[in-house]
């Protein structure tokens, strides 16, 4: 059994590799399944919450869960980018959900996939894993062996819910007016291929199956065999949708809870002296869809409402668990587990009916505050733990080079946190840094934020004028980890916290990537 937390990383790196059985350097390298979830916060049964989640449990009991992981900016495409580039998004300047033509603007980049590839893996990528899951630029198509792609028409399979999203469609075209979408949620007793995500689980151990020598275990055969010959290690990348808006599951996974044991949290209030701008207390992104009450806040939204949307998004959690569990039985059953690196990471967290509000959008604990689970071979000791240390997503590239010896790419803004999985006391950072926009006062900003082991601070920053603060907020996690109430303006804490914040934000424009515009 390997222990870490005396080695050097690099010594660590090359006493894993000897601990992987294999002859050819290239092979002797750990395979990675990397798994990426949208808009899942942690509300999973391992965090100790109510989600009916048996298979990331047993992914946390035979790894490591990361209690404090953070987002860079908690919306899709931002924060993704940033992961998968290893740049802050100051240096990508890429801070929408929408990123089209990121391949472009990022164009002298490297990134994990392509950096991954060029050392010997076999890279293979499918739902979504950038923000697109389709279309040549915005899955980085250049820089896979293979991307599939997964087909969809519209998120929900009802024929009366797709009449919906049709009608509301148009409608919304010819007026400007109303949702735009189907309805926010729908439970209908369907197969788990009835949706997108069903079919990218099928995909994923149909290429599990063949990458693991047992192609006759399934019935598909997605790999041409001559990807096979070279026997490299793999790097399979699995994107599921859910749960983001909207919350469609089958029905089994709704029933698997009761509606009436859902409530709304306890912190509806936002912090005095946090802006409302930068609070998304009216969530536009929910009001696409149907059955959300027409101009009116969520503080307005009727209980069952309420209830019937905390039901779904928990609902779509079990769904994507069960994928999860597909994909780690995989693994087991061709022989893969003991020589796979496992990371479950999500992209960004979510309101749940936090601060009066839903979906992600801010600096607020809630929204960067992400799920991360890891399961890494040699690092057994440390298997089943869990670390209070601070990482970022951005964190996640370096590590990975580090645990396969890889070489790390210069321009990498994150750093390694291999150390904490061989050793969960270790404390990869003394804050994690993450970073909004926001309208304050009329004034564009970007709010810039920090998670100590205590507080969060954040200072919204006038865009044009680095020196002028519009707003700050610092809010005490260990004693209101709902972010309800702020420490006072006199609090002699702040100087300290601000001086960490700006050196974050200072290292977070020294980007030495050969970006192009
Ligand atoms: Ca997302």
């Amino acid at each position: 059994m390997l222990k870490s937390c005396c080695l050097s990383p690099g010594l660590y790196a090359a006493m894993l590799l000897i601990a992987i059985s294999g002859s050819s350097f290239a092979a002797d390298r750990p395979n990675i399944l990397f798994i990426a979830v949208d808009d899942l916060r942690p509300e999973l049964g391992c965090y100790g919450h109510e989600a009916i989640t048996p298979n990331l449990d047993r992914l946390a009991a035979s790894g490591m869960r990361f209690d404090r992981a953070y987002c860079n900016q908690a919306v899709c495409g931002a924060s993704r980018i940033s992961l998968m580039t290893g740049l802050y998004p100051e240096s990508t300047g890429l801070r929408s959900f929408h990123v089209n033509g990121w391949r472009k603007k990022l164009a002298g980049v490297t990134t994990l996939n392509a950096h991954l590839r060029e050392h010997g893996y076999l890279t293979l990528g499918l739902g979504k894993i950038y923000h697109g899951a389709s279309g040549h630029d915005a899955v980085d198509g250049d820089n896979w062996d293979r991307w599939f792609d997964v087909k969809q028409r519209t998120h929900w399979v009802a024929p009366e819910n797709i009449a919906i999203q049709d009608r509301n469609a148009k409608a919304h075209q010819e007026t400007g007016k109303g949702p735009k979408r189907g309805p926010v949620t729908e439970s209908i007793d369907v197969a788990d291929d009835a949706y997108v995500d069903g079919r990218r689980a099928d995909l994923a151990v149909g290429l599990i199956n063949q990458l693991g020598g047992r192609p006759e275990s399934s019935a598909k055969t997605p790999l041409e065999e001559n990807m096979l010959d070279e026997q490299k290690p793999f790097f399979l990348a699995v994107g599921f949708t859910k749960p983001h808006l909207p919350f469609v599951a089958p029905q089994k996974y709704w029933d698997l809870y009761q509606r009436e044991d859902f409530h709304m949290p306890p912190n509806s209030e936002i912090p005095p002296g946090y802006p409302r701008g930068a609070a998304n207390l009216n969530p536009g992104e929910i009001t696409y869809y149907g059955g959300i009450p027409a101009g009116k806040a969520p503080t307005a939204w009727p209980d069952p409402l309420n209830k019937r949307l905390l039901h779904g998004y928990h609902a779509c959690v079990s769904y994507t668990d069960a994928h999860i569990g597909r994909l780690l039985d995989a693994l087991e059953s061709n022989g893969l587990a003991d020589d796979t690196i496992v990371i479950l990471w999500g992209d960004h967290g979510w309101k749940l009916g936090d601060h009066s509000s839903w979906c992600k959008h801010t600096n607020f604990e809630v929204d960067t505050r992400v799920p991360l689970i890891m399961r890494t071979p040699g690092m057994e000791s440390s298997h089943g733990t869990h670390t209070s240390s601070l990482v970022e997503l951005i964190d996640l590239y370096p590590t990975l080079c580090e645990l396969v010896d890889v070489p790390l790419p210069s321009h990498l803004q994150g750093e390694s946190f291999a150390k904490t999985l061989g050793d969960p006391s270790v404390e990869a950072r003394s804050s994690a840094y993450s970073s909004y926009p926001a309208r304050v006062d009329k004034v564009s900003t970007i709010g810039h934020s920090i998670r100590t082991a205590d507080h969060r601070y954040t200072q919204w920053w006038e865009k044009n004028d680095a020196g002028s603060v519009a707003a700050a907020v610092a809010t005490n996690l260990s004693e209101d980890a709902g972010e309800t109430t702020a420490l006072s303006d006199d609090d002699p804490l702040l100087a300290e916290l601000a001086e960490q914040l700006r050196s974050r934000v200072m290292a977070a424009r020294e980007s030495s990537a050969p970006i192009t515009d």
